[in-house]
């Protein structure tokens, strides 16, 4: 019998569904040689792409470049595996043709040696120019399908075994080196699994690697009938970052299958030597726990991915939906309904969540959104997918929603790179190297051309503090307490003593000296303390039943204004755009009129029900 080989998430997808994506590389690299070491016989490790790409400069303040050339140094013995959105590369919406080859190619170089490639709605031409560039580089490419509904249920057929059978003989012929099952969510049930796995080894002369979250708690024993059916690769994480929204734990599946010959070649009490280390760090970490703290096969249910569950209860919390989870769950199975039951996976699912809350941030049902559609502005996210910016689902989309939410406007059809100017990078480099002012790298083009505003932002942030990835995790997420020493390793063997004294009174620009110790030698830094200045004025307050009053509807920033006052309107047409976490929100005027005042300004911070703009006849 073979042995099951193993993929480890526990780099990348286990914290982007336990920990919002929130690892920093300071605590992956720590453990990067002992890993090395101790699961030589992997298939392979994924510990890129997917979320950690923008979170590592958005949140994290570090390149996600540097993460990877660190581990590549100090892991040369395993494959680096990392997840591809198709098109979308590692965004949210997609990118033309030449920056995904550009991306692959330099991935491919940085250290990358399997892509997983899958588009959000299955859609094949959203996934092709991806894995021709994937084989153009000569690393391997592993093409996946995105697994929803259940196979086994006679009253949802819309993605059957055929449906998937197809898709695979396509993939396979689309050049796939290996064929990647992504069940995103953890929906893929013991008995589906067997059976599911059986016809693709039936149908494609690939090998076959599976991919599941264990949020309802049964993904061991999918496993096990997976593996009965044939199955090549798994991907599992080490037990401390396993189980619920994460991928089911390495070591649960070696004691499961030990006996039967088909148990993983690893040495299992190294691995939860592993596992140890994983269980101290994820304390650090706390603040991003998604708070499933037991199985959840609820999840049956709502179909939500691993990797979004605490992400969407983080924007609902933002957004001022606490107290109502439950119905944000209800409402984003019910969303999929509406949408005709699509793939929900980055970034189809933030799609179907940005919808989810504005409806139950503004109380709408579905007949509400029949009825009273064309007069409704929906989250920017949603009028992009109906629009066909991130690619077909199967049957297309339901075609009065369609309607409702382009107000009528011709959505298309076709692969949204085709109407993209590729993006001249030679121009990127100059614009950047000015702003820049240093030696522009292939990393800054890719970092730029895919988050323009995310990198500017990491840039400035680093030039203001330094570089903060040096700092140990618990200092870097709470700062150190009074009498606090630490050290900081800021190269290989260079270590810094710091130790807080005591911090002054804020001065009334807001300043305060902060007292400490560098190395034992007393220290002063003034640092202007961004709390105080809290004298943020009013803004008015929408009159709730004023047609003339356009109002913010949830808590956010004003991206850009996009009229000016005495300018004419038509209705439909788009008077600014809002953004809420990171959804934005273009609003369009209700009527015809001539924009009488503006009550905002671009980047100002509004809250839900604030006047943004009237309008007079
Ligand atoms: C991602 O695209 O980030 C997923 O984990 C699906």
């Amino acid at each position: 019998q073979d042995r099951t080989l193993l993929t480890d998430t526990t780099f990348r997808d286990a914290h982007q569904s336990l920990l919002a994506t929130r690892i920093r590389t300071h605590d992956l690299q720590k453990i990067a040689e002992p890993t090395a070491r101790m699961l030589p016989q992997l298939f392979s490790t994924e510990m890129w792409g997917g979320a950690t790409y923008d979170v590592a400069m958005r949140f994290l303040h570090e390149d996600p470049w540097e993460r990877l050339i660190t581990l590549r140094e100090k892991v040369p013995n395993v494959l680096f595996q990392m997840l591809l959105r198709g098109a979308n590369a590692v965004g949210y919406k997609n990118y033309p043709d030449n920056v995904i080859e550009e991306f692959v190619k330099t991935s491919a170089h940085a250290g990358i040696d399997v892509f997983r490639v899958f588009d959000s709605l299955n859609w094949l031409p959203g996934m092709t120019k991806a894995i021709e560039a994937v084989r153009n580089t000569g690393k391997l490419a592993e093409a996946a399908i995105c697994y929803t509904g259940d196979i086994l249920d006679e009253n949802r057929q819309k993605y059957n075994l055929n449906y998937y059978k197809e898709l695979a003989k396509t993939l396979e012929s689309e050049g796939a080196h290996i064929l990647g099952i992504k069940d995103m969510a953890g929906l893929l049930k013991p008995e589906a699994a067997y059976q599911l796995v059986s016809e693709l080894k039936e149908t494609v002369d690939l090998p076959v690697h599976l991919h599941m979250h264990d949020t309802s708690g049964n993904g061991v024993f999918t496993y096990a009938r997976a593996i009965d059916a044939g199955v090549d690769v798994v991907d599992t994480a080490i037990s401390s970052m396993g189980g619920s929204t994460s991928q089911p734990s390495m070591e649960s599946l070696y004691y499961a299958l030990k006996g039967t010959g088909k148990e993983p070649d690893i040495d299992v009490k190294e691995a939860s030597r592993l596992s140890n280390y994983w269980e101290d760090v994820r304390g650090y970490y706390q603040g991003f726990e998604n708070g499933l703290i037991a199985p959840h096969p609820e999840v049956y249910e709502h179909e939500m991915p691993g990797g979004q569950y605490s992400n969407l209860q983080q924007q609902a919390q933002a957004v001022g939906l606490k107290g109502r989870w439950d119905d944000v769950k209800d409402m984003y199975a019910r969303v999929n309904t509406l949408f005709g039951d699509i793939v929900k996976v980055t970034p189809s699912s933030k799609v179907v969540g940005d919808m989810a809350l504005y409806m139950v941030k503004n109380n709408l049902t579905e007949e509400d959104i029949f009825a009273t559609g064309n007069s409704l502005d929906f989250p920017e996210s949603v009028v992009e997918m109906f629009k066909g910016e991130i690619g077909q689902p199967p049957g297309g989309f339901p075609n009065e929603l369609q309607n409702i939410i382009l107000k009528n406007r011709e959505p298309y059809t076709d692969r949204p790179g085709k109407h993209m100017e590729p993006v001249d990078f030679n121009e990127v480099e100059s614009a950047l190297y000015d702003e820049l002012d240093r030696e522009v790298t292939a990393h800054d083009l890719m970092n730029y051309t895919m988050y323009p505003k995310v990198f500017t932002e990491y840039e400035q942030f680093k030039n203001y503090f330094g570089d903060v990835s040096v700092l140990d995790t618990p200092t870097f997420f709470y700062g150190l307490r009074l009498g606090e020493e630490i050290e900081v390793e800021i190269e290989e063997g260079k270590t810094l003593i710091v130790k807080l004294i005591s911090i002054s009174k804020a001065s009334e620009n807001g300043n305060r000296i902060v007292y400490f110790e560098f190395n034992g030698q007393p220290r002063e830094v003034i640092i202007k303390d961004r709390s105080i200045e809290s004298t943020v004025k009013e803004k008015p307050k929408a009159e709730k039943k004023n047609p003339n009053h356009i109002a913010g509807t949830m808590p956010g920033t004003v991206l850009k204004v996009l009229v000016k006052e005495g300018e004419e309107v038509k209705k439909g047409d788009q008077l600014l755009i809002t953004e809420a976490m990171k959804m934005e929100t273009t609003v369009q005027a209700p009527r015809d009129g001539v924009i009488k005042a503006i009550h905002v300004d671009n980047s100002e911070a509004i809250e839900s029900g604030d006047l943004l703009i009237e309008i007079s006849d």
